[in-house]
């Protein structure tokens, strides 16, 4: 097989006419455009408002080939397009090749026809897709209503492209249009392969049955071998190729193979199989792993827990959007660095959102490397959908391929069928009047075509019909049930109830939580000018698109917080809010395992800068909520809350063996003095939570306003504190702490590392890593303390943390080499080793802000 790759410099034009300017393939129309100065940044100000009549033009991409005499007269000559966004018509010199409506499908368009020897011109034609749309919208007999949010482009929901693209309670309205992934053309004699795919058969803990099945595309009579290699073992077929498709299947056998695991519970060994005929060869990496969901009744209702490998695992992690909403951004070190993220806070699980896409291959690799499991939806969200023949068949196409692309890849836990459109069907006032018709349409979709496509594909894996869902054959609302299968739980944020609201609902999984926040001052920086730096301002309100979002975030400080002064402030307490949030929902639920087995919160990442659920902004720096993440998701975790008019202390121990060690709870007051500590010997189950303590509020030695609670657990090196207020900080008198910072360089001697036994192998431990530390004193206890390096790329080993008096702490702050393409100007920041011998310490402590909970008000 020859492959042209066709990667690199098009040309972009209207197709109504007018200059035509470079494009970067794979990318997309926005990016080539303001590569070429010809549109503003839309990221910044208010300029996304400019960028919208793109999204309402037909665009052209064109470039010159150059074939040889024998690549085009090869019997097998074809394109390979990977996604095209979205509705294209695609010509080789003049002659219409193919046409495609759907940016998931992939397409292989025969060129036999149409190319020639020499220079080609190869056009491609996207429509406009809100046009598209549009004209869509007027061929259905009723209406298909979806979520709206405050700029957007409308019935995003009748065409098969990023649903996000068109805006979102996070996303700016981008409605670009481009190609992504591999573009190509192939040249062979006889035939191509299309797919491989294999099962993992007769699985026994000595012998693992490996069936590889080969889909091969032939236009012409032929023989053939396929051959199929997996560490170390082959096999051979013979086969006898005829014009069109055609499937065969080979068998290997693994002894004593090493099983694949998530994050946390092993290893990821992954195993390379070959697959290759005399003209082709596709590679693979398996890993070799049994996946089971458990879902069935028990006296609570219907569980929802992952098995892997015979061990259940609680599920932690948080839900994924695009990495951008410029996709030519989309990078394999965007990938990178926030699944490194991830794995570094803990995580074991990814949930791939079915407002976004089917990602890139680097991201599943990714995955698969780093022992994340991937909740992954397909891509509808928040709306209704169609359920004509056409429509079926583009998902169909849709549903096929992308099963068949990925169904090899060891992180992907669960296939569901969508995001919240079961809920979807109480949104709408016309969904609500005919529920009927808009269910029908539903089920055929999800069920009916969905769900019996994966059955049929990937009968090893678990199809979930939508999330939240009770569970197949089940189509109650979920939304406010605790008792059966994934929630979304909403009410804390959306509904307005306080924190205390997690303390009402067990999840048996929660797939969806969140919590708002801001940015912090960088990140800000990077769309809003000095004078814009005011929530209210017409540039900040631009960059929050959930309609109550800065209310909500300020209601909230009103219940929990003094009002904090100026607006650094604001954005690091939303920051504290926002991790208290999702810290009092996790560890809550922790302690109700095994009745819930997994916290997904809403949401990883930002896919512009913006204010949003997010715990890593856009631009990869951690917001307070991903340290606090590191530290609520650790293995061994012990946690304490007041609830009922009481606090309890539990503790958490995913690992399987069980910990003793000693566990100490003090009772301090705001000034630092002990009022009251106790130690005692205490077992933490393995897989279970325990329940170590509960002391009744009314019996404290103070008032509960005038005091805070200290934990610790310390087991054979393993030191896990954590500490929770006894009243609302509001009605807390804290002292202020006077702390002392010390900027220095980085001390080869391990400094205080309270939770070393967590710090995941990719966790840059070394001294030589970090650019500088920064010791921390304080006089008196300080809460919620947090360091920010401003534009500097990279992150602390810790942050958000409580300071008691006579403990200092060390932190170490790691730069990421060359950035992961923050927004505006945190790119600009040179860091690594170049970066280290300009920035002086002096510098650094200018850069540094330090932020705690008491210096937030006067
Ligand atoms: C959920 C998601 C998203 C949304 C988020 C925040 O329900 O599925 O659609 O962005 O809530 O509102």
């Amino acid at each position: 097989m020859e492959r042209i790759d066709l990667s690199g410099e098009w040309r972009l034009q209207k197709n109504s006419g007018g200059e035509s300017i470079p494009a970067l393939l794979p990318g997309d129309t926005m990016s080539a455009l303001l590569r070429a100065g010809a549109i503003p940044d839309p990221y910044v100000g208010r300029q996304e408002l400019a960028a919208q009549w793109i999204g309402r033009e037909d665009w052209l991409f064109t470039r010159t080939i150059v074939l040889t005499d024998e690549a085009a007269r090869s019997r097998m000559l074809y394109l390979n397009l990977d996604s095209v966004d979205t509705c294209a018509e695609v010509h080789l010199n003049g002659k219409p090749v193919g046409r495609s409506r759907n940016m998931f499908v992939r397409r292989r368009f025969d060129l036999t026809a149409a190319a020639k020897s020499g220079e080609n011109t190869l056009s491609i034609l996207i429509r406009s897709p809100e046009r598209e749309a549009q004209a869509e919208s007027r061929t259905y007999p009723y209406p298909l209503p979806h979520s709206e949010f405050p700029i957007q482009s409308p019935h995003r929901n009748l065409i098969r492209k990023v649903q996000c693209h068109a805006g979102w309670d996070w996303g700016p309205c981008l409605m670009v249009s481009g190609l992504y992934g591999e573009l190509s053309i192939g040249a062979s004699a006889s035939h191509r392969i299309e797919y491989v795919r294999t099962r993992q058969l007769h699985k026994s803990e000595r012998r693992w049955e490996i069936a590889v099945t080969v889909e091969l595309f032939s236009v012409a009579d032929q023989e053939t071998t396929v051959s199929a290699i997996l560490g170390g073992v082959s096999a051979r077929k013979q086969v006898t190729l005829v014009p069109g498709l055609q499937t065969t299947t080979l068998s290997l056998v693994l002894d004593n193979p090493e099983l694949w695991w998530p994050a946390g519970y092993g290893d990821q060994p992954l195993y390379d199989l070959v697959v290759s005929t005399d003209e082709d060869e596709v590679r693979k990496h398996l890993g070799v792993r049994s996946i089971e969901v458990v879902s069935v009744e028990d006296e609570g209702g219907r569980s929802l827990t992952f098995r892997v490998n015979g061990r259940e695992i609680f599920a932690k992690g948080a839900n994924w959007i695009p990495t951008d909403a410029l996709p030519a951004r989309q990078t394999r070190e965007r990938y990178e660095s926030l699944l490194q993220s991830a794995i570094d806070a803990n995580m074991n699980m990814i949930r791939v959102w079915g407002g976004g896409q089917y990602e890139a291959d680097a991201f599943y690799e990714l995955c698969d490397e780093k022992g994340l499991l991937v909740w992954h939806d397909f891509m509808f969200a928040c709306g209704t959908y169609p359920a004509t023949k056409k429509f079926l068949e583009t998902v169909r196409a849709e549903v096929v391929h992308q099963v068949k692309r990925l169904v090899d890849h060891a992180c992907i836990a669960l296939w569901c069928g969508n995001n919240e459109n079961l809920g979807a069907l109480w949104w709408f006032e016309e969904t609500r009047k005919n529920r009927d018709r808009y269910l029908v349409d539903y089920d055929r979709l999800y069920e009916g075509t969905i769900g019996a496509i994966v059955e049929e594909l990937d009968p090893d894996r678990t199809f979930w019909p939508s999330s939240p869902s009770a569970g197949r054959n089940d189509y109650s609302d979920n939304w406010h049930s605790d008792s059966k299968g994934d929630m979304h739980y909403w009410s804390v944020w959306h509904e307005g109830k306080s924190f205390d609201g997690y303390y009402e609902v067990t999840p048996r999984f929660c797939s969806e939580f969140g919590f708002q926040s801001f940015p912090s001052p960088s990140t800000v920086a990077s769309y809003a000018l000095p004078d814009e730096r005011n929530l209210t301002s017409p540039v900040m309100e631009h960059h929050q698109r959930n309609r109550r979002g800065n209310s909500i975030i300020i209601e909230s400080f009103s219940r929990y917080f003094r009002f904090p002064e100026g607006f650094a402030n604001t954005l690091f307490l939303s920051q504290a809010q926002q991790a208290l949030a999702i810290k009092t929902a996790v560890e809550y639920w922790r302690s109700r395992r095994p009745v819930c087995m997994g916290a997904l919160y809403w949401q990883l990442n930002d896919n512009w800068p913006v204010a949003s659920w997010s715990s890593i902004e856009y631009g990869g720096k951690w917001k307070l909520l991903h340290y606090a993440a590191r530290r609520f998701f650790q293995p061994i975790h012990i946690m304490a809350f007041v609830r009922e008019g009481h606090l309890e202390v539990w503790g958490s121990n995913d690992t399987a063996v069980a910990r003793k060690g000693r566990f100490s709870l003090s009772l301090l007051t705001f000034t630092g003095a002990v009022k009251e500590s106790r130690t005692q010997e205490v077992v933490l189950r393995a897989e279970a939570a325990t329940a170590i303590a509960t002391i009744d509020i009314a019996s404290l030695p103070l008032p509960p306003e005038e005091l805070f609670a200290w934990i610790g657990f310390e087991s054979d090196g393993l030191v896990v504190e954590n500490d929770a207020f006894l009243a609302l900080p509001k009605s807390s008198e804290l002292a202020d702490p006077e702390i002392q910072l010390h900027v220095r360089a980085p001390r080869a001697a391990a400094t205080h590392g309270p939770r070393k036994e967590h710090a995941t192998s990719a966790e840059p431990a070394a001294a030589e890593a970090a650019l500088f530390e920064v010791e921390l004193i304080a006089k008196h206890p300080a809460f919620y303390v947090s360091l920010d390096a401003g534009e500097l790329a990279g992150r602390f080993d810790d942050n958000w943390l409580t300071l008691l008096p006579g403990r200092p702490r060390v932190l170490r702050f790691y730069p990421v080499q060359g950035g992961t393409g923050s927004a505006g100007g945190n790119a600009a920041v040179e860091t690594g080793a170049a970066g280290q011998q300009q920035l002086g310490l002096e510098q650094i402590r200018d850069t540094i802000a330090l932020y705690h909970l008491r210096a937030t008000y006067r």
